[in-house]
Protein backbone atom coordinates (compact mmCIF):
# COMPACT_ATOMS: atom_id res chain seq x y z
CA UNK A 1 0.00 0.00 0.00
CA UNK A 2 2.93 2.68 -0.89
CA UNK A 3 0.18 4.70 -2.56
CA UNK A 4 -0.82 6.20 0.97
CA UNK A 5 -0.02 9.92 1.37
CA UNK A 6 -0.37 11.38 4.50
CA UNK A 7 -2.71 14.39 5.35
CA UNK A 8 -0.88 14.75 9.07
CA UNK A 9 2.41 16.92 8.88
CA UNK A 10 2.38 19.41 11.58
CA UNK A 11 3.92 17.79 14.11
CA UNK A 12 3.87 19.95 17.42
CA UNK A 13 6.88 18.63 19.83
CA UNK A 14 9.63 20.68 19.44
CA UNK A 15 11.69 17.80 21.95
CA UNK A 16 14.54 17.24 20.06
CA UNK A 17 15.21 13.72 20.60
CA UNK A 18 19.26 12.96 21.31
CA UNK A 19 20.22 9.48 19.57
CA UNK A 20 17.34 6.80 21.06
CA UNK A 21 18.81 3.25 22.34
CA UNK A 22 17.42 1.84 18.97
CA UNK A 23 18.87 0.47 15.50
CA UNK A 24 18.36 3.06 12.82
CA UNK A 25 14.84 3.37 10.75
CA UNK A 26 15.23 1.18 7.62
CA UNK A 27 15.70 4.25 4.89
CA UNK A 28 11.96 3.98 3.54
CA UNK A 29 10.71 4.83 6.82
CA UNK A 30 13.11 7.49 7.41
CA UNK A 31 12.15 9.61 4.25
CA UNK A 32 9.76 12.54 4.89
CA UNK A 33 6.56 12.54 4.76
CA UNK A 34 4.74 13.73 1.48
CA UNK A 35 2.95 17.25 0.95
CA UNK A 36 -0.68 16.48 1.77
CA UNK A 37 -1.42 19.61 -0.73
CA UNK A 38 0.51 17.68 -3.58
CA UNK A 39 -2.03 16.47 -6.07
CA UNK A 40 -0.37 13.31 -6.47
CA UNK A 41 -0.56 12.18 -3.27
CA UNK A 42 -4.20 13.18 -2.66
CA UNK A 43 -5.14 11.19 -5.83
CA UNK A 44 -3.47 8.45 -4.82
CA UNK A 45 -4.26 7.89 -0.95
CA UNK A 46 -6.68 5.47 0.32
CA UNK A 47 -10.24 7.32 0.73
CA UNK A 48 -11.50 6.30 4.37
CA UNK A 49 -14.11 4.11 2.33
CA UNK A 50 -11.16 2.48 0.84
CA UNK A 51 -9.52 1.76 4.09
CA UNK A 52 -13.04 0.83 5.55
CA UNK A 53 -13.70 -1.89 3.40
CA UNK A 54 -10.12 -3.19 3.34
CA UNK A 55 -10.71 -3.58 7.37
CA UNK A 56 -13.94 -5.44 6.96
CA UNK A 57 -13.04 -7.77 4.91
CA UNK A 58 -9.64 -8.59 6.75
CA UNK A 59 -9.91 -7.62 9.93
CA UNK A 60 -7.13 -4.92 9.85
CA UNK A 61 -5.95 -2.34 7.89
CA UNK A 62 -2.44 -0.64 7.45
CA UNK A 63 -2.05 3.36 7.29
CA UNK A 64 1.27 3.68 6.21
CA UNK A 65 3.57 6.95 6.48
CA UNK A 66 0.43 8.15 8.83
CA UNK A 67 2.48 10.17 11.01
CA UNK A 68 5.55 12.54 10.31
CA UNK A 69 9.74 11.18 11.32
CA UNK A 70 10.49 13.47 13.74
CA UNK A 71 7.31 13.17 15.68
CA UNK A 72 7.82 9.74 15.65
CA UNK A 73 11.40 9.96 16.68
CA UNK A 74 10.15 12.66 19.89
CA UNK A 75 7.67 9.90 20.85
CA UNK A 76 10.17 7.03 20.74
CA UNK A 77 12.24 8.77 22.85
CA UNK A 78 9.74 9.85 25.32
CA UNK A 79 8.65 6.74 25.42
CA UNK A 80 11.44 4.62 25.92
CA UNK A 81 12.55 7.36 29.22
CA UNK A 82 9.12 6.25 30.63
CA UNK A 83 9.21 2.55 29.75
CA UNK A 84 13.10 2.22 31.20
CA UNK A 85 11.46 4.11 34.37
CA UNK A 86 8.75 1.94 34.61
CA UNK A 87 11.05 -1.77 34.03
CA UNK A 88 13.61 0.22 36.70
CA UNK A 89 11.01 0.67 39.55
CA UNK A 90 8.88 -2.48 39.17
CA UNK A 91 12.06 -4.57 39.09
CA UNK A 92 11.42 -7.91 37.43
CA UNK A 93 14.56 -9.31 35.41
CA UNK A 94 14.77 -10.71 32.52
CA UNK A 95 14.22 -14.54 32.41
CA UNK A 96 14.64 -17.48 30.30
CA UNK A 97 11.72 -20.01 29.79
CA UNK A 98 11.58 -22.87 30.98
CA UNK A 99 9.02 -24.16 28.51
CA UNK A 100 10.56 -23.31 25.12
CA UNK A 101 8.20 -20.55 24.36
CA UNK A 102 10.90 -18.27 23.31
CA UNK A 103 11.17 -21.01 20.28
CA UNK A 104 7.68 -21.91 19.72
CA UNK A 105 3.90 -22.09 20.77
CA UNK A 106 1.39 -24.06 19.72
CA UNK A 107 -1.27 -22.68 22.53
CA UNK A 108 -4.42 -20.69 22.07
CA UNK A 109 -6.34 -18.41 23.64
CA UNK A 110 -4.95 -15.53 26.37
CA UNK A 111 -3.50 -17.31 28.87
CA UNK A 112 0.13 -14.80 29.41
CA UNK A 113 2.55 -16.41 31.66
CA UNK A 114 4.40 -12.96 33.11
CA UNK A 115 7.73 -13.70 34.06
CA UNK A 116 10.59 -10.97 33.57
CA UNK A 117 7.80 -8.28 32.45
CA UNK A 118 4.85 -7.51 33.70
CA UNK A 119 2.78 -8.78 30.42
CA UNK A 120 4.03 -12.63 29.80
CA UNK A 121 7.96 -13.39 28.97
CA UNK A 122 10.28 -10.54 28.83
CA UNK A 123 7.58 -8.41 27.07
CA UNK A 124 6.39 -5.19 29.14
CA UNK A 125 2.83 -3.81 29.14
CA UNK A 126 2.80 0.43 29.85
CA UNK A 127 0.00 2.82 29.69
CA UNK A 128 1.07 6.18 27.87
CA UNK A 129 1.98 8.77 30.96
CA UNK A 130 -0.43 11.78 30.33
CA UNK A 131 2.08 14.17 28.25
CA UNK A 132 2.27 16.24 25.77
CA UNK A 133 3.68 13.74 23.79
CA UNK A 134 1.36 10.81 24.07
CA UNK A 135 -2.35 12.40 24.47
CA UNK A 136 -1.25 13.98 21.23
CA UNK A 137 -3.72 14.74 18.90
CA UNK A 138 -1.77 12.80 15.59
CA UNK A 139 -1.62 9.50 17.60
CA UNK A 140 -5.29 9.76 19.12
CA UNK A 141 -7.22 11.43 16.57
CA UNK A 142 -5.47 10.98 13.96
CA UNK A 143 -6.84 12.63 10.80
CA UNK A 144 -6.54 10.05 8.54
CA UNK A 145 -6.89 7.42 11.13
CA UNK A 146 -9.93 9.11 12.97
CA UNK A 147 -12.64 9.00 10.35
CA UNK A 148 -12.34 5.15 9.33
CA UNK A 149 -12.44 4.78 13.15
CA UNK A 150 -15.86 6.77 13.43
CA UNK A 151 -17.09 5.14 10.08
CA UNK A 152 -16.40 1.72 12.06
CA UNK A 153 -17.43 2.75 15.56
CA UNK A 154 -19.80 5.23 15.05
CA UNK A 155 -19.68 9.11 14.99
CA UNK A 156 -18.81 9.26 18.54
CA UNK A 157 -16.11 6.75 20.27
CA UNK A 158 -14.51 6.42 22.79
CA UNK A 159 -10.61 6.50 23.19
CA UNK A 160 -10.60 4.27 26.76
CA UNK A 161 -7.20 2.62 26.28
CA UNK A 162 -3.76 4.21 25.93
CA UNK A 163 -1.64 1.92 25.98
CA UNK A 164 1.52 0.38 24.50
CA UNK A 165 3.20 -3.45 24.31
CA UNK A 166 7.27 -3.47 24.25
CA UNK A 167 8.63 -6.92 23.78
CA UNK A 168 12.60 -6.85 25.51
CA UNK A 169 14.97 -8.79 24.02
CA UNK A 170 13.98 -12.59 25.07
CA UNK A 171 10.50 -11.89 25.12
CA UNK A 172 8.48 -15.58 23.80
CA UNK A 173 5.26 -16.06 21.21
CA UNK A 174 1.98 -15.34 23.36
CA UNK A 175 -0.74 -17.58 22.80
CA UNK A 176 -2.90 -17.11 19.84
CA UNK A 177 -5.54 -15.56 20.93
CA UNK A 178 -8.62 -12.29 20.67
CA UNK A 179 -8.19 -9.69 22.18
CA UNK A 180 -12.05 -9.82 23.00
CA UNK A 181 -14.99 -11.71 21.24
CA UNK A 182 -16.67 -8.42 20.40
CA UNK A 183 -15.99 -5.54 18.32
CA UNK A 184 -13.83 -3.17 19.21
CA UNK A 185 -10.50 -1.11 17.88
CA UNK A 186 -7.00 -1.43 19.01
CA UNK A 187 -4.83 1.04 16.88
CA UNK A 188 -1.28 0.26 17.24
CA UNK A 189 1.60 2.58 16.32
CA UNK A 190 5.35 1.03 16.31
CA UNK A 191 8.01 3.43 17.11
CA UNK A 192 10.41 1.12 15.34
CA UNK A 193 10.36 -0.90 12.07
CA UNK A 194 8.97 -4.20 13.02
CA UNK A 195 11.34 -6.72 11.44
CA UNK A 196 11.71 -11.02 11.08
CA UNK A 197 13.83 -10.95 14.71
CA UNK A 198 12.26 -7.99 17.00
CA UNK A 199 8.77 -9.73 17.52
CA UNK A 200 6.60 -8.57 14.77
CA UNK A 201 2.76 -9.30 15.09
CA UNK A 202 1.29 -12.24 13.30
CA UNK A 203 -1.83 -11.77 12.95
CA UNK A 204 -4.71 -14.16 10.94
CA UNK A 205 -6.30 -12.24 8.11
CA UNK A 206 -10.09 -12.74 7.85
CA UNK A 207 -10.64 -14.35 11.54
CA UNK A 208 -12.72 -11.57 12.75
CA UNK A 209 -15.94 -13.03 11.65
CA UNK A 210 -16.77 -16.52 11.16
CA UNK A 211 -18.35 -16.68 7.83
CA UNK A 212 -16.65 -13.83 5.92
CA UNK A 213 -19.52 -11.31 6.31
CA UNK A 214 -18.50 -8.36 8.25
CA UNK A 215 -20.31 -7.60 11.65
CA UNK A 216 -19.92 -6.14 14.68
CA UNK A 217 -21.54 -8.45 16.87
CA UNK A 218 -19.89 -11.21 18.66
CA UNK A 219 -17.41 -13.25 17.52
CA UNK A 220 -16.33 -15.62 20.15
CA UNK A 221 -13.76 -17.94 18.46
CA UNK A 222 -13.46 -21.69 20.48
CA UNK A 223 -10.20 -23.50 21.20
CA UNK A 224 -10.94 -26.13 19.02
CA UNK A 225 -11.97 -22.70 15.95
CA UNK A 226 -8.86 -20.86 16.78
CA UNK A 227 -6.55 -24.15 16.49
CA UNK A 228 -8.50 -25.01 13.11
CA UNK A 229 -7.79 -21.75 11.89
CA UNK A 230 -4.57 -21.73 12.35
CA UNK A 231 -4.08 -25.02 10.54
CA UNK A 232 -5.53 -24.26 7.64
CA UNK A 233 -4.34 -20.66 7.01
CA UNK A 234 -0.89 -19.11 7.78
CA UNK A 235 -0.21 -16.57 10.30
CA UNK A 236 0.95 -13.10 8.22
CA UNK A 237 3.76 -11.41 10.28
CA UNK A 238 3.64 -7.38 10.08
CA UNK A 239 6.57 -6.09 9.27
CA UNK A 240 5.43 -2.27 9.37
CA UNK A 241 7.44 0.89 10.01
CA UNK A 242 7.84 2.84 12.48
CA UNK A 243 5.08 5.81 12.42
CA UNK A 244 2.65 3.81 10.23
CA UNK A 245 -1.13 3.15 11.91
CA UNK A 246 -2.46 -0.53 12.10
CA UNK A 247 -5.99 -0.67 12.49
CA UNK A 248 -7.34 -3.70 13.87
CA UNK A 249 -10.37 -5.89 14.89
CA UNK A 250 -9.96 -7.00 18.52
CA UNK A 251 -11.78 -9.89 17.68
CA UNK A 252 -9.02 -10.96 14.75
CA UNK A 253 -6.39 -13.72 16.01
CA UNK A 254 -3.34 -12.95 16.08
CA UNK A 255 -0.25 -12.73 18.73
CA UNK A 256 3.27 -11.03 19.63
CA UNK A 257 6.07 -13.37 18.85
CA UNK A 258 9.73 -13.97 20.15
CA UNK A 259 11.98 -11.05 19.99
CA UNK A 260 15.41 -12.93 19.12
CA UNK A 261 16.91 -9.43 18.42
CA UNK A 262 18.98 -7.19 20.53
CA UNK A 263 16.89 -4.35 21.11
CA UNK A 264 12.77 -3.56 22.95
CA UNK A 265 10.79 -3.33 20.08
CA UNK A 266 8.16 -0.41 21.38
CA UNK A 267 4.42 -0.19 19.85
CA UNK A 268 1.49 2.14 21.12
CA UNK A 269 -1.60 0.19 21.65
CA UNK A 270 -4.94 2.59 21.66
CA UNK A 271 -8.12 1.07 21.84
CA UNK A 272 -11.75 2.78 21.19
CA UNK A 273 -14.93 1.39 20.94
CA UNK A 274 -18.60 2.65 21.00
CA UNK A 275 -20.14 2.82 24.18
CA UNK A 276 -23.05 1.06 23.53
CA UNK A 277 -20.76 -2.23 22.64
CA UNK A 278 -20.27 -2.70 26.33
CA UNK A 279 -23.14 -4.84 27.00
CA UNK A 280 -24.90 -7.77 29.20
CA UNK A 281 -27.12 -9.68 27.09
CA UNK A 282 -29.01 -6.37 25.46
CA UNK A 283 -28.23 -4.05 28.43
CA UNK A 284 -25.72 -1.26 27.62
CA UNK A 285 -23.58 -0.66 30.86
CA UNK A 286 -23.92 2.65 31.73
CA UNK A 287 -20.45 4.44 32.88
CA UNK A 288 -19.78 4.49 36.59
CA UNK A 289 -18.87 7.19 39.02
CA UNK A 290 -15.16 8.10 38.80
CA UNK A 291 -14.84 7.81 42.41
CA UNK A 292 -16.25 4.46 42.93
CA UNK A 293 -13.44 3.60 39.44
CA UNK A 294 -10.70 4.93 40.58
CA UNK A 295 -11.16 3.09 44.03
CA UNK A 296 -11.61 -0.47 42.02
CA UNK A 297 -8.59 1.02 39.71
CA UNK A 298 -6.32 1.01 43.05
CA UNK A 299 -7.72 -2.54 43.87
CA UNK A 300 -6.59 -3.54 40.24
CA UNK A 301 -2.91 -2.26 41.04
CA UNK A 302 -2.66 -3.60 44.50
CA UNK A 303 -3.44 -7.32 42.92
CA UNK A 304 -0.79 -6.89 40.45
CA UNK A 305 1.83 -5.88 43.20
CA UNK A 306 0.72 -8.77 45.05
CA UNK A 307 1.28 -11.02 42.09
CA UNK A 308 4.52 -9.38 41.58
CA UNK A 309 6.24 -9.83 44.91
CA UNK A 310 9.34 -8.22 45.75
CA UNK A 311 12.22 -10.32 44.91
CA UNK A 312 12.55 -9.21 41.26
CA UNK A 313 10.74 -12.57 40.22
CA UNK A 314 6.72 -12.94 40.04
CA UNK A 315 5.47 -14.10 42.47
CA UNK A 316 2.21 -15.51 41.13
CA UNK A 317 1.03 -15.18 37.22
CA UNK A 318 -1.89 -15.58 38.02
CA UNK A 319 -2.42 -12.71 40.75
CA UNK A 320 -0.51 -10.76 37.86
CA UNK A 321 -2.72 -11.68 34.91
CA UNK A 322 -6.05 -11.27 37.33
CA UNK A 323 -4.94 -7.56 38.22
CA UNK A 324 -3.96 -7.01 34.59
CA UNK A 325 -7.38 -8.06 34.19
CA UNK A 326 -9.42 -6.58 36.11
CA UNK A 327 -7.63 -2.92 35.51
CA UNK A 328 -9.26 -3.87 31.69
CA UNK A 329 -12.30 -4.59 33.15
CA UNK A 330 -12.30 -1.15 35.42
CA UNK A 331 -10.71 0.97 32.13
CA UNK A 332 -13.46 -0.30 29.69
CA UNK A 333 -16.33 0.05 32.21
CA UNK A 334 -15.50 3.63 33.26
CA UNK A 335 -14.80 4.34 29.64
CA UNK A 336 -11.29 5.54 30.27
CA UNK A 337 -7.89 4.94 31.57
CA UNK A 338 -7.36 8.24 32.65
CA UNK A 339 -7.96 7.58 36.14
CA UNK A 340 -6.49 9.64 39.57
CA UNK A 341 -2.65 8.44 38.28
CA UNK A 342 -2.91 9.76 34.96
CA UNK A 343 -4.90 13.21 35.31
CA UNK A 344 -5.07 15.68 32.49
CA UNK A 345 -4.16 18.98 33.47
CA UNK A 346 -6.65 21.66 32.85
CA UNK A 347 -4.12 23.35 30.45
CA UNK A 348 -3.74 20.12 28.31
CA UNK A 349 -7.18 19.71 28.02
CA UNK A 350 -8.10 23.08 27.14
CA UNK A 351 -5.81 23.04 23.76
CA UNK A 352 -7.36 19.46 22.92
CA UNK A 353 -9.56 19.82 19.43
CA UNK A 354 -12.80 19.26 20.03
CA UNK A 355 -12.18 15.28 18.18
CA UNK A 356 -9.72 15.25 21.36
CA UNK A 357 -12.69 16.11 24.12
CA UNK A 358 -15.16 13.89 22.71
CA UNK A 359 -12.92 10.82 22.69
CA UNK A 360 -11.50 11.38 26.18
CA UNK A 361 -14.84 13.00 27.69
CA UNK A 362 -15.02 10.28 30.78
CA UNK A 363 -11.43 11.43 31.36
CA UNK A 364 -10.08 12.74 35.26
CA UNK A 365 -9.23 15.86 34.35
CA UNK A 366 -8.13 18.30 36.70
CA UNK A 367 -10.46 20.44 38.43
CA UNK A 368 -13.61 19.06 36.85
CA UNK A 369 -16.11 17.05 38.30
CA UNK A 370 -15.80 14.44 34.99
CA UNK A 371 -18.50 13.69 32.78
CA UNK A 372 -21.49 11.47 32.78
CA UNK A 373 -21.87 9.11 35.64
CA UNK A 374 -24.14 6.66 36.64
CA UNK A 375 -25.38 4.72 40.34
CA UNK A 376 -25.97 1.47 38.38
CA UNK A 377 -22.96 1.46 36.14
CA UNK A 378 -21.25 1.66 39.43
CA UNK A 379 -23.44 -0.89 41.17
CA UNK A 380 -22.25 -2.71 38.01
CA UNK A 381 -18.62 -1.72 38.51
CA UNK A 382 -18.34 -2.63 42.33
CA UNK A 383 -19.94 -6.20 42.42
CA UNK A 384 -17.26 -6.86 39.44
CA UNK A 385 -14.71 -5.56 41.98
CA UNK A 386 -16.13 -8.15 44.69
CA UNK A 387 -15.78 -11.04 42.41
CA UNK A 388 -12.27 -10.38 41.08
CA UNK A 389 -11.31 -9.58 45.49
CA UNK A 390 -12.45 -12.96 46.34
CA UNK A 391 -10.46 -14.75 43.17
CA UNK A 392 -7.61 -12.87 45.12
CA UNK A 393 -8.14 -14.15 47.78
CA UNK A 394 -8.51 -17.61 46.55
CA UNK A 395 -5.25 -17.30 44.76
CA UNK A 396 -3.44 -15.86 47.81
CA UNK A 397 -4.53 -18.48 50.28
CA UNK A 398 -2.66 -20.96 47.48
CA UNK A 399 0.85 -19.38 46.99
CA UNK A 400 3.76 -19.94 46.55
CA UNK A 401 1.92 -23.15 44.84
CA UNK A 402 -0.08 -21.73 42.12
CA UNK A 403 2.43 -22.83 39.46
CA UNK A 404 4.13 -19.59 39.69
CA UNK A 405 7.74 -18.60 39.15
CA UNK A 406 8.23 -17.84 42.74
CA UNK A 407 11.47 -19.31 44.10
O1 LIG B 1 2.62 -6.21 20.65
C1 LIG B 1 2.77 -7.34 21.09
O2 LIG B 1 3.87 -7.85 21.22
C2 LIG B 1 1.61 -8.21 21.49
C3 LIG B 1 0.37 -7.49 21.79
C4 LIG B 1 -0.81 -8.40 21.95
O3 LIG B 1 -1.27 -8.97 21.01
C5 LIG B 1 -1.43 -8.58 23.24
O4 LIG B 1 -0.77 -8.41 24.25
O5 LIG B 1 -2.62 -8.94 23.27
Amino acid sequence: MQDLMPTATSATISTTPTVPPFPPASPTSTASPASPASPAALNSAPSTREYVERFQRDGYVLIEDALPVEFVAAVRHAFMKAMEAKVARLGLAPVKPTDGRDKSNDKVKIDFQPEGGNHDLNRWNMHLPTQSEFLHELLIANPVALPVIKALLGPAPVAFLIASDTPYPGSGFQNIHQDFPRFGLTVNVPLVDFTEDNAPLEIWPGSHVRDGVFHTGKADLSEAEIKALVARVPGKRMLIKAGSMLIRDQRMVHRGTANTGTAPRPCLAIWYKNLDQYRITSLTIPVPHRSVANRLARVALRLRQEGRGTSGAVASKKLVNLGNFFGRVVEETSASDRDYRREIPSDMWARFSPDMKSLLRFASVQGTPGGGRSAIGSAILLAAGAVFSMRAWQLKRRLPGDGSSRT
